[in-house]
């Protein structure tokens, strides 16, 4: 969005939405976002659910809205390195090129009964990115109330409020709590609440920007360094342990439980070689993030490149063989209508040598019918139809054969 010469207007809205995967951001933005959403700016690789996505939403004839899609943090995910570097380039590339935000939803589902692992991991690295400055700019939205009794869902935002490491600290930093309804007016009516905001800079963008810290020294990055670590370690006691369970059932000659858990242990040592990895992922610069993300983006492009030319060819390949078959078709039907008069010719031969204005002709069909007067002979499509009054008078008989007939039927 920022690197293909994008100016923001004074009156541009942007708000980033934010939360777990599930927690409704897409959905939310979908209600808003104008027709044709997502919308083509962007880093070009929309699609992606790893992606930042803005989308743009017409608010009014002189306010555009920026609704920016991200990301969660997720147990699931398994890729969490991934998702602080796409979301800390894309606010260091917004606040390079002047563009504030004038808030960020944080979206939650108040059908969640307790805060999951990922819920919490993925509240912790929000408030990270914002900094504490910026809550005064966040409103908490919960989502799929209509699931949920009022009394239920009053209940479970009342926890939320007041548990300070859930909703509780961002509260008392004005971050606000609304609920969204899951329809366009409530959607609208969140979007209205950020309007009239001043526009705030978060702790990541003034780390990485300002201050020029690698992402692995950001409040953000050390976070979930060391939850990284904290994981990676887990995995590799559980390959000790299950390393150590091996060679016990070696002893004990159990031959199948050895080869189980060497299976195993083979998966955890995996895992804590991937979260390692991703904790190498955090140690850059902005600069050298920004290269990764464009040598992502201009592979993707490569291959949407490719993947056009295959359609090209193929396109080429059947047009060239809808136009031989065409041709194909053409000479076939030429060479039938050639046929076709040459047989007429023959016929109108016929009828001449045979006098027929002398003499009526009387011919049998091979059917049971007979002509008694030939009164006029009609070529359609492959049958000649005969036309005359039949052996019993009566006139307006169509009797009809093949070539093959007619031939037999004029030389017989
Ligand atoms: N009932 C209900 N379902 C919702 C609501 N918001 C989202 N969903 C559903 O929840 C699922 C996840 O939503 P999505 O927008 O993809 O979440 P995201 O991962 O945060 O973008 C989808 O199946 C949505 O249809 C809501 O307010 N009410
Ligand atoms: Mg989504």
């Amino acid at each position: 969005m920022f690197r293909s010469g994008f100016e923001a207007r004074k009156s541009d809205i942007f708000i980033a939405v934010m939360g777990v995967t599930g927690s409704g951001k897409s959905t939310f933005i979908s209600m808003l976002a104008n027709a044709g959403a997502p919308v083509k700016i962007g880093h070009g690789l929309q699609g992606c659910t790893q992606l930042v996505t803005p989308h743009i939403y017409k608010y009014s004839k002189d306010v555009n809205v920026y609704l920016i899609d991200t990301p969660g943090f997720d147990d699931t995910n398994r890729d969490d390195a991934n998702v602080l570097k796409q979301i800390a380039v894309w606010l260091s590339d917004s606040l390079k090129n002047d563009v504030k935000l004038s808030g960020i939803m944080y979206m939650h589902r108040i059908t969640d009964t307790r805060m999951a692992g990922s819920a919490k991991r993925n509240l912790l690295m929000f408030k990270k990115l914002c900094g504490n400055e910026a809550l005064k700019n966040v409103i908490l939205v919960t989502t799929m109330w209509e699931k949920v009794t009022v009394a239920e869902g009053a209940a479970r935002e009342k926890e939320l409020i007041d548990t300070d490491d859930f909703w509780g600290f961002m509260v008392k930093n004005k971050s606000r709590v609304e609920r969204h309804y899951n329809n366009r007016d409530s959607a609208r009516a969140l979007v209205t609440k950020f309007l009239k905001e001043k526009k705030v800079e978060l702790t990541i963008q003034d780390e990485m920007v300002r201050k020029e810290r690698h992402l692995d020294q950001t409040d953000a990055g050390k976070t979930l360094d060391s939850e990284l670590a904290k994981e990676r370690d887990k995995w590799k006691e559980e390959a000790a342990r299950q390393k150590a369970d091996r060679e016990e059932a070696l002893r004990q000659s159990d031959e199948h439980l050895a080869h189980v858990l060497e299976e195993e242990r083979k998966k955890s040592e995996a895992k804590a070689k991937d979260l390692q990895k991703q904790r190498e992922m955090l140690q850059f610069s902005l600069e050298e993030l920004r290269r990764q993300a464009d040598e992502k983006r201009q592979e993707m492009l490569l291959e949407q490149q490719q993947r056009l030319k295959d359609l090209k060819d193929e396109n080429d390949k059947m047009l060239l063989e809808q136009q031989q078959k065409l041709k194909d078709e053409n000479e076939k039907q030429m060479l039938k209508l050639l046929e076709n008069q040459k047989l007429q010719i023959r016929e109108l031969q016929a009828i001449r040598d045979g006098d027929q204005s002398a003499r009526p002709l009387v011919r049998s069909h091979p059917g049971k019918n007979l002509i008694h007067e030939c009164r006029s002979i009609t070529l359609v499509d492959d049958s000649y139809f005969f036309c005359g009054p039949t052996v019993n008078k009566r006139f307006g008989f169509f009797l009809s054969c093949g070539v093959e007939t007619m031939i037999n039927w004029l030389t017989g």
